[in-house]
């Protein structure tokens, strides 16, 4: 039948918004306009006929009445990209469907109805990675959020909750293996050479937790028994060959398990627990019911191949995914503007259990600087949302900073404010009364106010209000009493250009300058537009360490003396607080630096102050290497161009640079001394190890910077030695940003030493790519016309062009080359892969804040991407609201 000729129906959907988008825009779906589903889907049964360039599918659905919905007769069940290629109903085929845009509509007489549906996919030719697609000769499913839809059609919202019996046949040579969620039920073999295997999953959940997955895997098997004594059979499938690597995600696997059960009271549910990487992903990974499949990024990890960062992105993802299995999969989401409810939360779980596994106070401070880096540039820019938003015209745009990190900062809020006993109880409760329903931000909100004994009222604005929130400070000091004054403003964001306070909760601590101690810790929350705190018996001016842990994710103003901050940063017992003292102290000295508001005795005050801390830092004997490590860090280029209303990135990269190298040299003595100590330390993976080469590739950074060719020379030198990941790829930046010889031979034995290992090479292109070299952008355009480079494996591409986008000195090169070469990189990839193109448009979005000559040219590439004619929705949203 020929779809095409088909009459379209006027857009019915009630997602979609009456009003007409202007010509090219993708209409607007907003959340006040959610309707409860016309039909249900109790059941769904699938059958697969699998191959790589062709593959069959055949849907059963019983589909019911919905008792709260509208009462259409009509079943609409959405589609992308595919076609009907059979319908029938109660058995009997019927010609008398339409479609409506890409759904398909059938007319139906009565309340319960069997409704089945044949299509066919090309999953070879599936260059977006949605849907049913073929990577490295297997197949494997992505239909978070929209990508069932271009399996087969279906009512694609996640308020509509199915019971999943999948069958598939496949080539037994070609697809060994055949995965799909919950248990296997039946398997058998053909006599012409095909196998198949029946699933089901007894657990209702929606088409966005559906996962299928076939080809020549291999198998890391562990069992684990939960609290109540059942035995579950876990397997990690990876390519033959991979399977060496995949020992660290099996145990961060277990440690998930069992944190879950402690930590939440939540307990595994199914008796097979399979995890997949395959290596053309969009994301990190995806929590499907009972088979969550993952990018091989957050897989596989050794000593070797694997640097101590990449173990703990492996353990986080991981614990992410194995906790959506509570909140996301037992507890779903309503809609996609709820997102925040699974995303949110389960970011805060992961963040907990990642905190309980290594060091509280380092996890606090890497956790924060993500907000800093992603989040509050998304929160001042225009794409700035909610972390409930209201509209959408992609959801796929919405996998947010916002919506996961400031989600998850919200719900700590919550925590912070309960205390964790408190917590756990809206927890418990929250878990008890959704349990298998598809819920909303406001049902958690009610269990956090009944469990936890929570007024939210107020705290509700938070959902709904974007923007980071600005907290004024001044401490005034009279006779005895100390009197804080806070005050703060919502900045306006778009389409929310008044804002009500919200409330900050705020842990504080008021320290005594000569016994370096504190009165104790208070939580002080601020609700109001500006509020006054007394503090009595204060016989000298005490040092305020305010917003410790980072209890709120606002910005702190507070014009305060130099020596606070360096007492702070010397003497604060909240870890995070003294981190974040070293960072105003720098913050403060490089925002005068780049103002041009220094003069050269201020300077040198300003270097020398930094200096005292620095050097004590580098020298305290009670600190742990890794706290050492974090305190080591300069503050971002992106966060110090967030300081400043408009920024100038060459002058930010400039002063930074100047600083790191005056750093270098003054204290070359005592980093040379650190590094060597550093070098001693023999490969573990405990703490002291992993702190040792943390603070190893720290000093190497200061001390090249401050003198090339000693950097050179201990650089080359820790390459060579190198036993491992970490010092290798430490090694190899300080190297890669230095225009000295000892950088041709490092990257080419890099690159010959890896080849073949997809993971590694992605390294070799970003250590180039974000390199401070000379001749970084030549390098990477020379790179792009590499021949291990492509476009179709979003892991490659990332590497090579989110490395540059996020590269300061490259992004913003004067010359406007940079912002070129992202706007090139979006145009030709939006054909091939739309969702991984439209995360490339923020990074020129932010040309607002830039000084105006470059922001002229950021604007400009925006500009020719908005000219295309035929930009995926995701662009095309992404780039109309960067222009707006
Ligand atoms: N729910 C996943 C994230 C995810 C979303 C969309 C995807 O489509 C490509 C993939 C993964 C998570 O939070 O881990
Ligand atoms: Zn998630």
């Amino acid at each position: 039948m020929d779809i095409a000729s088909r009459p379209a129906e006027p857009a019915e959907n009630t997602q979609v918004a009456d009003a007409a988008p202007p010509p090219h825009s993708p209409p607007v779906i907003r959340r006040e306009d959610y309707q409860p589903p016309a039909w249900l889907v109790p059941e769904t049964g699938l059958d697969f006929t699998l191959g790589i360039d062709a593959a069959g599918i055949t849907s059963k659905l019983k589909v019911v009445r919905n008792p709260e919905g509208s009462g259409e007769a009509v079943l609409r069940l959405n589609g992308d990209q595919i076609a009907p290629l059979a319908v029938r109903v109660d058995g009997a085929a019927v010609n008398d469907w339409r479609l409506d845009g890409s759904d398909l509509l059938i007319d139906l007489p009565g309340a319960e109805h069997i409704v089945e549906v044949e299509t066919q996919v090309n999953p070879a030719a599936n260059s977006q990675l949605m849907g049913l697609y073929a990577s490295n000769g297997m197949l494997c499913t992505q239909c978070e959020a929209e990508g069932f839809r271009r399996i087969t059609f279906f009512p694609d919202r996640p308020d509509v909750l199915s019971v999943y019996s999948v069958r598939m046949t496949g080539d037994k040579a070609q697809f060994p293996i055949l995965l799909a969620n919950g248990n296997c039920t039946a398997q058998g073999e053909n006599a012409d050479g095909t196998h198949w295997a029946e699933w089901h999953d007894p657990w209702p959940k929606p088409s966005y937790l559906f996962a299928l997955v076939a080809g020549d895997l291999v198998a890391n098997h562990a069992t684990f028994t939960t609290m109540s004594g059942r035995e579950v059979d876990l397997n990690i499938w990876v390519r033959p060959g991979d399977e060496d690597r995949t020992q660290h995600a099996m145990d961060s696997l277990i440690a998930s398990m069992k944190w879950d059960e402690e930590a939440f009271g939540r307990e595994y549910d199914l008796d097979l627990f399979n995890i997949v990487a395959v290596s053309d992903f969009n994301m990190g990974a995806m929590e499907n019911k009972g088979l969550n499949v993952f990018n091989t990024r957050y897989v596989l990890a050794d000593p070797e191949t694997a640097t101590d960062g990449d173990y703990d992105a492996v353990e986080g993802v991981i614990g992410h995914e194995y906790f959506h299995n509570w909140s996301g999969n037992r507890i779903t989401c309503r809609d996609w503007f709820q997102l925040s409810l699974k995303e949110g939360f389960t970011v805060l779980r992961d963040q907990l259990f990642s905190a309980a596994m290594g060091s509280e106070a380092v996890k606090r401070i890497e956790d924060v600087r993500v907000l800093r880096s992603a989040q509050f540039p998304e929160d001042s820019g225009p794409l700035a949302h909610p972390i409930r938003p209201d509209s959408y015209q992609e959801i796929s745009n919405f996998y947010t900073a916002t919506v996961y990190n400031k989600g998850a900062e919200v719900i700590r809020m919550m925590r912070t404010m309960a205390g964790p006993m408190q917590f756990r109880k809206g927890t418990d409760l929250y878990f008890d009364r959704h349990d298998g329903e598809a819920a909303t931000c406001e049902d958690f909100i009610r269990s956090m106010e009944e469990g936890a004994g929570l007024d939210l009222t107020q705290f509700r604005l938070w959902y709904s209000q974007a923007g980071t929130p600005q907290v004024a400070v001044t401490l005034k000091h009279e006779g005895t009493t100390a009197t804080l004054h806070l005050s703060q403003t919502v900045p306006a964001t778009p389409g929310q250009p008044d804002k009500q306070p919200v409330p900050v909760p705020l842990r504080i601590g008021l320290f005594n300058r000569d016994n370096k101690e504190h009165t104790g810790e208070q939580l002080i929350v601020l609700t109001k537009a500006s509020d006054t705190f007394v503090f009595e018996e204060f016989d000298h001016p005490p040092v305020l360490s305010i917003n410790r842990g980072f209890s709120a994710p606002v910005s702190i103003e507070f014009d305060r003396p130099v020596e606070d901050l360096v007492f702070l940063a010397a003497h604060d017992d909240d870890p995070f607080a003294r981190y974040e003292a070293m960072q105003s102290l720098v913050v403060q000295h490089l925002v005068a630096a780049v103002s041009g508001a220094l003069d050269e005795a201020a300077r040198a005050e300003g270097r020398a102050a930094i200096g005292e801390a620095f050097a004590a830092i580098v020298t305290d004997s009670a600190l742990e290497d890794l706290m050492r490590g974090e305190l080591m860090i300069l503050p971002a280029e992106s966060y110090l161009a967030e300081q400043m209303l408009i920024a100038d990135p060459g002058a930010i990269h400039a002063e930074r640079e100047a600083l790191k190298a005056w750093l270098g040299r003054e204290y070359a003595q005592i980093l040379g001394a650190l590094h060597d100590r550093a070098v001693a330390v023999l490969y573990s993976r405990d703490a002291a190890a992993r702190g040792a080469r943390k603070i190893k590739s720290q000093a190497l950074g200061y001390i090249a910077v401050g003198n090339n060719a000693e950097g050179a020379r201990r650089a080359i030198a820790q390459y060579r030695a190198a036993d491992n990941m970490t010092d290798r790829q430490g090694a190899m930046l300080v190297l890669a940003s230095l225009d000295v010889p000892e950088r041709a031979e490092a990257l080419a034995d890099f690159h010959s030493r890896y080849e073949g290992n997809a993971l590694v090479i992605d390294k070799w292109f970003s250590l180039q790519a974000g390199s401070f070299h000379p001749g970084v952008l030549a390098n990477i355009r020379a790179l792009a016309e590499h021949p291990d480079f492509t476009m179709t494996n979003p892991n490659r591409v990332r590497a090579l062009y989110m490395a540059a986008a996020v590269n300061p000195k490259a992004f913003h090169d004067e010359s406007g080359e940079g912002y070129r070469l992202i706007g090139d990189l979006i145009r030709r990839l939006d054909p091939i892969n739309p969702q991984t193109a439209a995360r490339f448009v923020p990074s020129l979005g932010r040309w607002r804040r830039i000084e105006p000559v470059r922001a002229a040219m950021m604007r400009e590439e925006l500009q020719k991407i908005a000219a295309e004619p035929s930009l995926s929705r995701d662009v095309r949203e992404q780039v109309t609201k960067s222009l707006g």
